[in-house]
């Protein structure tokens, strides 16, 4: 190898070194946060979003909290012999510089057992812990229904009270 492009080599590697604070921002992104609001008494709420993994390397969200709710889980909706099942996820996983896309009838978070009820306008905090050992905390305001949410309910198979296809 010359010695210019050695050099060359070398002064490009020493600009990453010092970008890499820079790109030690966020690893997620995320956009189109929603959580709908549940009708009252609801025991669950869902939460839907795109995340953008930012990173160079494949990333997994291991868990989800929130302090307003008692747990929070992943889910994936899917058709089961006819029957809309939700399955848990142990993690979700969004490859490098791809994202992952939450909504009705596909992943979702789970927002289980709210310590109080939450209502158009509130703010749900979501803390997420992911793969590459940093955790990122996601604030996402309560939203009246913007016609996912009915789809979720009935979608969901969670449709207490009659309510299905009553709205
Ligand atoms: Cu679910």
């Amino acid at each position: 190898m010359s010695r210019p492009v050695k050099n060359l080599l070398i002064a490009c590697y020493l600009n990453l070194l010092m970008l890499s604070p820079a790109m030690a921002a966020d690893t997620l992104s995320f956009s189109q946060t929603m959580v709908p609001q549940a009708p009252p008494g609801a025991q669950v709420m869902a939460g839907f979003m795109q995340i953008a993994n930012n990173s160079a390397q494949d990333i997994d969200i291991i868990s989800v909290s929130s302090p307003q709710f008692e747990s929070v889980e992943m889910h994936l909706s899917k058709d089961v012999d006819g029957v809309a099942r939700m399955l848990p996820q142990q993690k979700l996983s969004i490859k490098a510089g791809q994202q992952l896309i939450l909504k009705p009838g596909s992943y979702h978070l789970m927002l289980i057992k709210p310590l109080k009820a939450l209502s158009d306008g509130d703010t749900v905090e979501l803390n997420f812990s992911l793969s590459n050992e940093q955790s990122q905390t996601l604030q996402v305001s309560v939203s009246k229904n913007r016609g996912a949410s009915r789809g979720m309910r009935c979608g969901a198979g969670k449709c207490g009270g009659g309510k299905c296809g009553s709205n």
